[in-house]
This record gives structure tokens, C-alpha cells and sequence, in this order.
């Protein structure tokens, strides 16, 4: 979606799990919209917001006109939760084997051939979103399958939420990034305040973590750790609204967050 639009809509991490909301990106040329919906990857949830999470693609998958199945042939083949989910629903779906570029192809054909004795699929398309390979393709065979109807955004629209959800969400990416085992997985940033100055947007923002124990490790020794943080995601805000940024992060303990509906529900999941 990314490569698509050309613009960071959604963040992308090397590790699982990053996505967690339904994140909206739009393409337009002069006769087509195409309104991608990326969501979380189908798991078994544990815990409330693994829940929302899961709720989420339930969302997605019913207001879809057609599913892209974005498949990792560097990865493991796709768990029974992923198949069953598939082979339940009743629109094309595009099988999408991403990463071209870093697998060999023969490997992956092999790999598809099993997925195809499981899946009803409408095609089956290779492409690598990091270099663009195969992605006008893409384009092409999702053009052909859409609807036809009057665009539902503007044609300057790249996305529909607000600045602030980018802005946590980069914060997001970040805590992805630099911590380790529990504690992205255990992190939610809410942005408390942005106020946009003429030359500055000042954005204030919490990050909440789900144990006492976890709020010494992001702040580091002689608050390291969350400086860096803090400098680490104030560059890419500042590249992703093009204007300058002054952010200040606190650490607030919200015990069990994650296991907690209210505070899923509060956090916006
Ligand atoms: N080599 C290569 N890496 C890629 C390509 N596309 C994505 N990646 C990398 O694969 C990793 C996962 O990408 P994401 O976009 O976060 O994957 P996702 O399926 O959305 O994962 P979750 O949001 O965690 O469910 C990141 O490190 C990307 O940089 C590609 O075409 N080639
Ligand atoms: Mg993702």
C-alpha cells in the first residue's frame, strides 16, 4: 500500500504484529479509486487488544469488494486460522507473494502450489513492495475486478485520519524498533496534545505501558533510552508532515492495559 501510494500511510516493522488498527490509504488516478484497507494479521488472540485487533480484520474483510492475501514465501506457510479465515470468504481473492526480491522464484512457486490446493484464488501475482516489481500489475488486476461508481474521497485524499493517529503511530514504529521481546507488545502512544505554531507543531505525547517494571526499561539509565526515542520520532514526524516538530514523551503505567477492554477501548482499538 505503501509503495502504491508512495507515501508512509502505514508503518512497517520487521517484527510481527505491528499493524493493529485498520489503516485507510487511497489511490487515485484519473478514472479509478482504490481504497486499501490494511489491517492486523490474522492470530489467535490472547488478550483484549490481540481481540480488537481480530475485530478489525472481521471489519475489513466484510467491507472489501476483494481480499489481497499478502503472502511471505521467506516465511512459514500460513497458519489454519489464516487458511480457514480464506477459504470463508465469498469475494476474489488475490494472492500477492511479496518479497521477489530477497526469495528464489522457482522456491516460491512451489510454495504457491500448495496454497492453491487450499485456496479458491482469483490470481496469483509476485511483486516486491520494497523495489516495485510487479506492482503496475497488481494495479492492473485490482483496477479490473472494482465496482464502478463515483470516487468516495477527494482525489488529493491519501488517507482519512488524522495527523494525530499518524503521529502516534510513528512513535509506534519507533517503540517497534528499539525495544525488545515485551515491550513494544505491551506499549500505546497517545497524543495529548499538537498545537501546530506557524514554524512548529508542539505535540505532546504519552506512551502507556502495561507494567511498572516496563517504565524503567524505556526511559534507560539518565533517561537514555526514551531521549533517543524521543529524537528517533521526532525526525520521521517531522519528515512525514514536512514541518518542524518539538516532541516531548512521558511514560505513564496503566497496570494491564492490554487485558483490559475499557483501556483497549480508550486507547482506540
Ligand atoms: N526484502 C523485502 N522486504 C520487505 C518487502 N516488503 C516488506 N518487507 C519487509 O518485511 C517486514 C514486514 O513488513 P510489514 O509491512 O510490517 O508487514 P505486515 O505484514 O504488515 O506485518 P504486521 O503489520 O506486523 O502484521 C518489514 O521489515 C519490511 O521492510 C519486500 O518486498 N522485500
Ligand atoms: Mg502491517
Amino acid at each position: 500500500m505503501n509503495r502504491i501510494l508512495g507515501s508512509k500511510i502505514s508503518i512497517t516493522t520487521h517484527k510481527a504484529q505491528t499493524t493493529r488498527h485498520q489503516v485507510v490509504g487511497i489511490y487515485s488516478d484519473h478514472d479509478t479509486q482504490i481504497v486499501f484497507l490494511d489491517t492486523p494479521g490474522v492470530i489467535s488472540p490472547k488478550y483484549e487488544l490481540q481481540k480488537a485487533m481480530m475485530k478489525t480484520v472481521e471489519r475489513a474483510r466484510k467491507d472489501a469488494d476483494l481480499i489481497l492475501f499478502i503472502y511471505d514465501p521467506t516465511d512459514r506457510h500460513p497458519t489454519d486460522e489464516v487458511i480457514e479465515l480464506l477459504q470463508s470468504i465469498n469475494k476474489p481473492i488475490l494472492l500477492v507473494v511479496n518479497k521477489i526480491d530477497a526469495t528464489d522464484k522457482a522456491e516460491a512457486e512451489k510454495k504457491v502450489l500448495l496454497l492453491k490446493d487450499q485456496l479458491r484464488l482469483h490470481s496469483v501475482l509476485y511483486v516486491s513492495a520494497l523495489q516495485g516489481d510487479g506492482v503496475d500489475e497488481l494495479l492492473n488486476t485490482v483496477r479490473s475486478l472494482l465496482p464502478s461508481g463515483p470516487p468516495f474521497y477527494p482525489k488529493e485524499d491519501l488517507s482519512e485520519h488524522p495527523v494525530r493517529f499518524f503521529v502516534s503511530e510513528l512513535i509506534r514504529e519507533q517503540l517497534f524498533l528499539r525495544f525488545h521481546e515485551e515491550i513494544p507488545y505491551s506499549c500505546a502512544v497517545e497524543v495529548i496534545e499538537y498545537k501546530a505554531d506557524d514554524e512548529i507543531d508542539r505535540i505532546s505525547a504519552d506512551i502507556i505501558v502495561n507494567r511498572n517494571s516496563q517504565k524503567g526499561m524505556l526511559i534507560g539509565k539518565g533517561g537514555k533510552a526514551i531521549k533517543e526515542l524521543g529524537i528517533r520520532s521526532r525526525e520521521s514526524i517531522e519528515e512525514f508532515i514536512g514541518k518542524k516538530v518539538f516532541l516531548e514523551l512521558h511514560v505513564k503505567v496503566r497496570e494491564k492495559w492490554r487485558e483490559k477492554e475499557n483501556w483497549v477501548r480508550n486507547l482506540g482499538y
